[in-house]
């Protein structure tokens, strides 16, 4: 089948990237979003996001008219659907309501022969969910889940799984995992990677392929977990956690992640959760790895309060009024400047409420004039910190820290929660 028109039905992280990708292969596309302001954004050739050259390339699509833009669905070869799946309530039950809505308004644009492909990370069954959707709205044409081969619709899961940062690269070069609901499914959706995807396209269900997603950011969160369960014990016994880790990173099977902070972004701290929450007896592990990382950003504000008291034991003449707390790096991992569900803020968030003297930090990347910070923590220079903090806490190893001699501190009560003192050493 020819795709002479693929259409994008939202517009953030993931399908703007995947929109832009299609376009630069010199393919129509309609991107769809809820946002006005993203619309209008994209449709003057610019971007609402951050993320490197993606600028460029939408650019250039927009203004060769590859790539427009609007509210509401038209028709098209191909839906892509690429929308937010958060929790539903305090439960960290997936909340499936923006995959349910872009159905319904995809429904009644779809024509017989249309592919249908849902990329946002979802619970498993979520994609026969959403045919159920489609079916309801649409009952003059056929679906998968009743009609298998015969349906007139296709429908597939293909998850993204690129890293933030690195999107228009991984698009491109990882291997792309599809699960039709038929073999036919599957056969179209990798047909319509091909035209930019230079890594495989593997093909299986849709189940295994929703389940796929699941785990590889599970498998990620167990084993940042078991780095920040070792950090801890090891704090407890004396022992230098970075040192522990590379020497036992030398024996040929074992490869240790990182400790840190705890967890942040919207990826790994939410996907497992997708597993527990239908399988939860079963989840033993993936939720306790959860829970390990979600407890680090308190064990931290729990270090930085004793390197508080700690200070003003040897000076007992300050109050702690007069202890001025310096935490560097916010962001939700190095070198991004994206702030939510980040561990470092939540971090700084709570020293900056616990803590009764001036609470300033310092992010590199963070360049806009009103950074969605709390207003009891002031902005400054890793300079300006390193010179007036009493306390310092680490928080996020971004490349700017880690240039010798950058880190000058004037107080040798430090919480290292990343490890750069420890590998500059
Ligand atoms: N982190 C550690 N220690 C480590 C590695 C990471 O504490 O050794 C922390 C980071 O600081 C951050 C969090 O984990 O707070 C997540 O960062 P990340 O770089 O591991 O992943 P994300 O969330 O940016 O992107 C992940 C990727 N998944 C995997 O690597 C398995 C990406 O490929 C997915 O496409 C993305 O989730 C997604 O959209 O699901």
């Amino acid at each position: 089948m020819n795709f002479n028109t693929i259409s994008m039905i939202g517009l953030g992280y993931i399908g703007l990237p995947t929109a832009a990708a299609f376009a630069s292969r010199k393919v129509k596309v309609i991107g769809v979003d809820v946002n006005p302001h993203a619309v209008e954004t994209i449709n003057k050739g610019q971007i609402h996001i951050v993320e490197p050259d993606l600028d460029m390339v939408v650019h250039s699509a927009v203004t060769e008219g590859y790539l427009r833009a609007t509210l509401t669905p038209e028709p098209a070869d191909a839906f892509l659907i690429a929308v937010p799946t958060p929790f539903k309530g305090d439960n960290h039950d997936p909340d499936l309501s923006y995959i349910e809505s872009a159905a319904k308004a995809i429904a009644p644009v779809l024509q017989k022969g249309n592919l249908v492909i849902l990329e946002s990370t979802s619970p498993v069954g979520a994609t026969e969910k959403m045919a159920t959707w489609l079916a309801e709205a649409r009952s003059d044409l056929t679906f998968p889940h009743t009609h298998g081969e015969e349906s007139d619709i296709r429908i597939a899961h293909c998850p993204e799984r690129v890293l933030p940062g690195h999107v228009l690269r991984e698009l491109v070069n990882n291997d792309r995992v599809i699960g039709g609901m038929t073999p036919k499914c599957s056969q179209l959706a990798a047909a319509l990677y091909k035209i930019f995807v230079q890594g495989e396209c593997v093909i299986t269900n849709a189940r295994t392929a929703e389940m796929c997603k699941l785990t590889e950011n599970s498998f990620r969160d167990v084993n940042i977990a078991f780095a920040n369960e070792l950090s801890i014990i090891c704090d407890k016994l004396d022992i230098n956690v970075w040192e522990l880790i590379g020497l036992a990173n030398r024996h040929p099977r074992v490869n240790i992640l990182q400790p840190g902070p705890g967890v942040g972004g919207h990826c790994i701290a939410v996907d497992p959760w997708f597993i527990v929450s239908k399988t939860p007896k079963e989840s033993r592990l993936i939720r306790t790895a959860r829970e390990v990382n979600d407890s680090k950003p308190e064990w931290v504000v729990k270090k930085v309060e004793s390197a508080i008291n700690e200070h003003l034991k040897l000076f007992p003449e300050k109050t702690p009024s007069q202890v001025t707390v310096a935490c560097l790096g916010l962001t939700f991992k190095a070198d991004i400047d994206d702030l939510r569900e980040s561990p470092a803020l939540q971090i700084a968030t709570k020293i900056a409420e616990r803590n009764k003297g001036r609470t300033i930090a310092v992010d590199p990347n963070i360049k806009t004039k009103k950074p969605p910070i709390p207003s009891n923590i002031s902005l400054t220079s890793t300079a300006e910190a390193c010179s007036t903090a009493d306390v310092t806490v680490i928080l996020v190893n971004h490349k700017e820290f880690k240039i010798p001699g950058a880190l000058n501190f004037k107080t040798n009560f430090i919480v290292d929660a990343t490890g750069i003192i420890e590998n500059q050493a």
